[in-house]
């Protein structure tokens, strides 16, 4: 039987990026009740899952990124000898878990988990793109629940925003009073999380001196620069070293 365990031995080669995505969200997170397009305490709760994460899993992924319902994390490493069964269960599972942990939902979630070998040198492409799809969502979450408030039905509003240009949108929303460039950064760039070293100040009474040792913390930005600029690039340059 041990034999036909056939695909135990799949590995992949790293570096890579395990993006998990959420299950069904968009009618489970209006089943539960969750605000939209943007609920705080589901984002708060997705933050500290991912702290949770990269304090207490013992897999060290040198940064992630969220926005809506997917997580992307990169590992150097090979973590579980990079074998795929394992990394591709383990990360969205721990993550459901933690995210029980933080809100206690009143309905199971899942996470779905793949896999994108990547070359140190693609990353900024792939954040690029991400952060993209990122802003997209924001603005046609934005508009689509505000169609519905105006009494349109999901299927219209669906069918009303497919094809719009995100200038178009953004009038649209304009026009109701709400400017897009306003909302919350995060909305619209997501959250990078990434470990960020200390100096703690400390006394050694014993020796009688003054001691610095180095603490590292999980940082969860909600201010990042859009990685496509300049100023993007030195950023995630910072993090990558
Ligand atoms: N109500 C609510 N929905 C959210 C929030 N964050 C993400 N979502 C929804 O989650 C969905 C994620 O998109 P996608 O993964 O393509 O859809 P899924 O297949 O339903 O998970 C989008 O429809 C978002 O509107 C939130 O904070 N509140
Ligand atoms: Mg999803």
């Amino acid at each position: 039987m041990k034999r036909r365990e056939i695909y135990s031995d799949l590995r992949c080669i790293p570096p890579v990026i395990v993006r998990i995505d959420g299950r069904n969200f968009k009618n489970a997170l209006s089943r539960m009740g969750f605000e939209k397009p943007y609920d705080e305490k589901f984002t708060s709760a997705i933050v500290e899952a991912i702290e949770t994460f990269f304090t207490k899993s013992g897999l060290s992924p040198v940064f992630a990124y969220t926005f809506s319902d997917e997580i992307s994390f990169f590992f150097r490493d090979n973590a579980f000898e990079s074998r795929i069964e394992k990394i591709d269960s383990i990360v969205p599972s721990y993550i459901s878990s933690a995210f029980t942990t933080a809100l206690n939902p009143s309905e199971p979630i899942s996470f779905d988990s793949r896999i994108i070998p990547v070359h140190e040198e693609d990353v900024r492409e792939y954040l690029i793109w991400r952060q993209d799809e990122a802003w997209r969502n924001c603005i046609n979450s934005y508009a689509y629940y505000t169609l519905l408030s105006e009494g349109m039905d999901e299927k219209k509003a669906t069918a009303f925003l497919k094809n719009k240009k995100s200038s178009d949108m953004h009038e649209l929303l304009f026009d109701r009073g709400i400017n897009i460039s306003k909302v919350p950064m995060w909305q619209r760039r997501g959250i990078m999380f990434h470990k960020k070293e200390n100096d703690i100040e400390g006394f050694n009474p014993y020796l009688n001196v003054k001691t610095t040792s180095t603490r590292t913390k999980v940082f969860a930005d909600r201010y990042i620069p859009l990685f496509s600029s300049e100023e993007g690039e030195a950023y995630l340059k910072k993090i990558l070293a």
